[in-house]
């Protein structure tokens, strides 16, 4: 960064977004990314003043740096903290949920962060649900998914919350999309937006407001704004396909600057124009008997045919 000055005010730049074309200090990026976010939550109409947003919070920079820009925009946002039980031997759970305690004390302590364990709510960590179910036989990633889901979708609808909002950046979004086209997954396409309507009456909206920001551009704002988030990925992140996807973009990205951005905007250029319109509809979703969110199997969703044996007895705090 040596020798770049800020665009707004001259002074020692922080940051330089190739991409953009712009360079920024300190104060001006952080007045940047605030304001870019305002515009993207009412350009994709994902909230308004008064709604009560739920942040999904894992304790990475993402989450907690999102929940902090929305606070700071004056939304009423709280934070709901999942507990997956994942160790890896590096207390990865235990860390990430210390990290979150630590943002919600350092920085906005009228704010509120439920916390929902999925091992006391269900018996069962992550983990362990994932070695005796059929899903987790290699890695736990498609029960973890599954779960976090359908966990977050039933604490927003419980505690009352309107909206749901996840910390996904450009780099996750623009992953999810790449591998999504590599095998043609239409109705994953389809449903791939900043924005997804309620499932049913009841059921909280899901955003996105950061999916147009770079990764770095999180990084470095969690950085200029003083957050701890946790530093390591999950330990079962390790070999997954998106971190491949990830580095074949971030190389495009070298060699063109903005390449990760325009595969996406093209993309959700694409969807506006009508792409996908008809798949949408095919689509059959019903309640399922047990938990009542949406889903396209008979009878209970995925969820619920994997707790089918359990009771839960515990609620989120
Ligand atoms: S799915 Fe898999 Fe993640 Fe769950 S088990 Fe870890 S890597 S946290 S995004
Ligand atoms: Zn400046
Ligand atoms: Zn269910």
């Amino acid at each position: 960064m040596q020798g770049m000055h800020c665009r707004k005010c001259g002074g020692l730049a922080v940051i330089n977004m190739r991409q953009h074309k712009l360079a920024l200090c300190e104060p001006h990026f952080i007045e940047w990314v605030r304001a870019t976010t305002q515009r993207f939550i009412e350009k994709y109409r994902m909230f308004e003043p008064g709604e009560k947003v739920l942040v999904a919070v894992s304790g990475g920079k993402d989450s907690l740096a999102l929940w902090d820009i929305v606070l700071s925009l004056g939304y009423q946002a709280d934070g709901l903290y999942l507990g997956l039980g994942i160790d890896g031997g590096l207390g990865y759970s235990d860390q990430s949920r210390a990290c979150a305690e630590k943002f919600v004390r350092d920085f906005w302590p009228e704010a509120k962060l439920h916390v929902l364990d999925v091992k006391a709510t269900y018996g069962e960590s992550i983990p362990q649900v994932a070695q005796r179910s059929h899903r987790g036989r290699a890695k736990p990633c498609s029960a973890c998914g599954l779960i976090k889901r359908h966990e977050l979708n039933r604490s927003a609808y419980e505690l009352g919350y309107a909206v749901l909002a996840t910390g996904h950046n450009l780099d996750d979004e623009a992953a999810v999309l790449w591998g999504n086209t590599l095998h043609w997954e239409v109705e994953f396409l389809a449903r791939q937006a900043p924005v997804l309507a309620a499932d049913r009456p009841g059921f909280a909206r899901k955003v996105k407001p950061l999916c147009r920001f770079y990764e770095r551009e999180m990084a470095a704002y969690a950085l200029v704004r003083g957050i701890d988030y946790v530093y390591d990925e999950c330990p079962y992140s390790v070999g997954a396909s998106s971190l491949s996807y990830k580095e074949l973009l971030n190389r495009m990205e070298q060699e063109r600057p903005g390449a990760k951005l325009n595969f996406y905007l093209d993309f959700l250029r694409a969807k506006e124009n009508g792409l996908f319109a008809r798949s949408r509809e095919t689509i059959d979703l019903h309640p399922c008997e047990r938990c009542g969110q949406p889903t396209s199997a008979p009878g209970l969703c995925a969820f619920c045919r994997l707790w089918a044996n359990q009771t839960r007895d515990h609620v989120i705090t």
